[in-house]
């Protein structure tokens, strides 16, 4: 089928760590119940297994957060190099008392990702000023430079290998993705116009600088959301203002869909072995 439409480009993105959200639940007393069972150092083997995911050998970090006003009790947060370490992660909680008895509420795989829509959208012009196309030989010559240089600036450093702010306890997560309804679809705008409703996103969210810290995962190919969106704020306050600052940004109300969202505050391993009861 033929179509009068140009081809909607997608913007290069670049990849850091990967991550995968964990969200556990234990059905009645059954956790605290492990964890008191004499004869039985659950409460000691877990932290130190959590412990050492917080800082693993291979790189990346764990986070864990009991959850507030969850259906589910905590969310394990993993950040790692590569994908096969983000599988040994799993191994290893899924295998260790007191996961083995959860119940595994939710999951998202995804990798931290930068969109160049920016860049996309500069040499895509270019290119067809040129007489050329996107993805010829010289437009991914430039694009590998500019991919290049903004893996070397600090901002995109932080995006790509996110550290949690230590001011910042709070923690928020949801998947989303963007709209394809007819009329209303964000993979048939034009690059251009979708580097510019990124742009106004990306000055929406910057009037919280300093408030929050936002890592977007891309998740496409991963799961059926497109995108994770955690959050972290020293008051929890902040994601009911930026979530709804969002939904009257003109991307987010044209062109979002969200999930389920989870939040809670990041405690030590011991901190919460230790609270449940
Ligand atoms: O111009 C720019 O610098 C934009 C930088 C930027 C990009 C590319 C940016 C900035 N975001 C980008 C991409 Mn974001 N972001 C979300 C949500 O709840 C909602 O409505 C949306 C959830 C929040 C709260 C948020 C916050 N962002 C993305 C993408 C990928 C989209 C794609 O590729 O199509 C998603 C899904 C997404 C969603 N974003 C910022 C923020 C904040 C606070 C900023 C500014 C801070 C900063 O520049 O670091």
């Amino acid at each position: 089928m033929t179509t009068d439409r140009p081809r909607a480009h997608p913007p290069e993105t670049t990849e850091g760590w990967y991550a995968l959200h964990q969200v556990f639940a234990w059905d009645g007393p059954a956790l605290g119940a492990m964890l008191k069972a004499p004869g039985i150092d659950v409460l000691d083997s877990a932290e130190r297994l959590l412990t050492e995911l917080a800082a693993p050998s291979s790189g990346g970090w764990t986070a864990v957060v009991p959850l507030i006003g969850s259906s589910a009790d905590v969310m394990l947060v993993h950040f790692r190099p590569t994908l096969d370490d983000i599988g040994e992660a799993q191994r290893l909680v899924n295998a260790a008392m007191p996961f083995n008895i959860a119940r595994k509420a939710y999951t998202f795989l995804s990798v931290t990702e930068a969109g160049l829509y920016h860049a996309s959208a500069q040499l895509a012009a270019a290119a067809e000023t040129r007489g050329g196309a996107v993805g010829d030989e010289a437009y991914r010559a430039a694009m590998d430079e500019r991919v290049a240089q903004e893996r070397d600036s600090a901002h995109v450093k932080r995006r790509l290998f996110p550290q949690q702010p230590p001011d910042m306890p709070y923690v928020c997560f949801y998947p989303m993705s963007k709209r394809r309804n007819a009329g209303q679809n964000w993979y048939a705008l034009s690059l251009e116009e979708r580097s510019r409703l990124m742009s106004a996103h990306g000055a929406t969210g910057r009037g919280y600088a300093g408030k929050v810290v936002q890592v977007i995962t891309g998740a496409i190919g991963f799961d059926v959301w497109e995108w994770g969106v955690t959050l972290f704020a020293g008051d929890p306050l902040m994601f009911k203002k930026l979530v709804t600052d969002m939904r009257f940004d003109e991307v987010s109300a044209e062109y979002a869909e969200f999930g389920e969202f989870f939040v809670g505050k990041t405690a030590t391993p011991g901190e919460w072995l230790r609270s449940v009861r």
